[in-house]
């Protein structure tokens, strides 16, 4: 019996576990859902992730959601050597950690919003973008990436010279900035922001996933 994933490639959340999965060489189905016709607000999907989002991750009896928890799953169950974790390394270790929950807390919340703007409305509820909206959450990104700017001045990758799940985390909506909106310039502006995007979106595992992403304008 083994992995089931259910999402969408053209996902972000289930594109973030896909994004372990290759690198770790895994086996895996993946089990679309028909969203559009709600198959994630009803049963029986909504046993494997009660909030009726995706993607959601079985392995045997093992049923768990949360995109940032699936991926520590399977590299703590199958990639123990991989260095994603690093988990042998407390420092390394909890470097992971505070930039895994800088990506959720602080990069993720105005990305996501500006990619629920420029492509979600639009696309899926036949509205229209909400450039005053858009402006804040760019100006709130653009500080928080002259964070990571400085930051990765001194560091190849956010946790060390070494790449690990802190990186990875940002695959998708990274790709999305750049395929579904016009503010790719706040990745490009920065010069070690923009060197990190390069060598985190040239990993063979990284190109696999970009190439189910997808969605564009
Ligand atoms: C978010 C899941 C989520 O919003 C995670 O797994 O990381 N924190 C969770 N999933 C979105 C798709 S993201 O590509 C989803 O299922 N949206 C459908 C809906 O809102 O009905």
């Amino acid at each position: 019996m083994g992995l089931k994933l259910y999402g969408l490639h053209v996902s972000t959340c289930t594109a973030r576990v896909l994004a372990v999965i290759e690198e770790l060489g895994l086996e895996y189905e993946l089990v679309p859902l028909d969203m559009n016709a709600g198959e994630h607000k009803r049963l029986p999907y909504i046993e494997k992730n009660p909030f009726g989002l995706i993607p959601a991750l079985e392995d045997g009896d093992l049923v768990l959601f949360e995109s940032r928890v699936i991926t520590r799953y399977l590299v703590r169950k199958y990639g123990k050597e991989s260095g994603l974790l690093r988990e042998e390394s407390p420092a390394d270790a909890i470097a992971i950690d505070q930039w895994i929950e800088v990506e959720a807390q602080q990069f993720n919340v105005p990305i996501s919003s500006i990619f629920y703007q420029h492509l979600v409305i639009p696309l899926f509820y036949g509205g229209t973008t909400d450039l005053k909206v858009v402006a804040a959450e760019v100006e709130k990104l653009g500080k928080v990436l002259d964070v990571y700017e400085a930051w990765l001045s001194k560091t190849k990758f956010l946790a060390g010279d070494f790449y690990s799940l802190a990186d990875l985390h940002h695959l998708p909506y990274v790709h999305y900035l750049f395929t579904t909106t016009p503010h790719g310039s706040l990745i490009l502006s920065r010069p070690h922001v923009k060197a990190w995007w390069d060598a985190v979106a040239s990993r063979p595992a990284s190109k696999k996933v970009i190439a189910g992403l997808t969605l564009s304008l």
